[in-house]
């Protein structure tokens, strides 16, 4: 059982999806993290192993190398298209509650921007991380928020902003959630953003990079 948790990891980590993927070159032609999660289902491993126990750590080990300049984006998402590989086996589990994931998270790139690419990414992380996510997509106005979170109920928002000129809106649409959901955390990030402007704004926090965030949503939920 254990053999499975650890080269589904290893597999996620790597970013090896099927046996057609043709890295790592040392697991050439062998089956990757769908196959596996596939055959660790049938011999009883469950759901809820294989999330905890091979594909958050796989993507976390993703997390912290892409924090330390260790891989880069094309290796990031090589790891989250295994990891999706995995997932897919796991999704009618978790569609039929027998696993329950952390909390619900609310995304969006902010109104006027449309670069979603570093969004999607963390979307990724948070999935693999055991956390459902809804993406809002680009563009997202202060009252699509605000609809989705009476909607969705989720325990935190995260706004993505890529240009210098969509910072504002992205303070305004911090300032009406914080209004109407005060209980709802809310976090920061993109390529402009840094934690002195989340505090300007009154986020509850800014993250460089999806490792953070899936940090901050484990340790404040
Ligand atoms: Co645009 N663009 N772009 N662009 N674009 C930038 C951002 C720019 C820096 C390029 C430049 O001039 N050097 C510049 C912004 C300048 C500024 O404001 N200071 C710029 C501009 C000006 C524009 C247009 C205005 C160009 C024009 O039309 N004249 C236009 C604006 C359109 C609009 O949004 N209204 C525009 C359009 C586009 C494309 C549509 C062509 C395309 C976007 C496609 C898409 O996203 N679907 C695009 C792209 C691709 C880029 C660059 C080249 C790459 C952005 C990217 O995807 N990076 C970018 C230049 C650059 O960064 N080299 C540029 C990779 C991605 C993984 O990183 O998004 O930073 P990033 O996400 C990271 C972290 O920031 C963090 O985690 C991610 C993974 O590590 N993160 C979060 C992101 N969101 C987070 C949320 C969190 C936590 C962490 O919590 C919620």
């Amino acid at each position: 059982m254990n053999d499975y948790l650890q080269s589904i990891a290893y597999c996620v980590e790597h970013g090896k999806s099927d046996a057609r993927t043709p890295y790592p070159p040392e697991l050439a032609g062998q089956e990757g993290a769908g196959e596996l999660t596939l055959k660790a289902l049938e011999a009883g491993v469950s759901p809820g192993e294989i999330l905890a126990g091979a594909l958050i750590p796989g993507m976390e080990r993703v997390g912290v190398k892409f924090r330390e300049n260790q891989v880069f984006l094309p290796e990031v998402l090589m790891s989250a298209r295994a990891m999706t590989a995995a997932v897919n086996h796991l999704q009618p589990y978790f569609n039929s509650g027998e696993i329950q994931h952390k909390g619900l998270v609310l995304l969006g790139t902010v109104a006027g921007d449309l670069h979603d690419i570093g969004k999607k990414i963390v979307g990724m992380f948070l999935n693999g991380g055991g956390w459902q996510v809804v993406d809002l997509g680009v563009d997202v106005e202060a009252s699509d928020y605000l609809d989705a979170i009476a909607q969705h109920k989720p325990v935190a928002v995260g706004l993505s902003a890529l240009l210098t000129t969509t910072m504002g809106n992205m303070a305004e649409i911090t300032g009406e959630i914080s209004k109407a959901y005060p209980g709802v955390k809310i976090l920061v990030g993109g390529a402009p953003v840094n934690a002195g402007f989340a505090r300007e704004i009154g986020a509850h926090f800014f993250s460089p990079d999806p490792q953070g965030a899936l940090e901050f949503l484990n340790n404040h939920s």
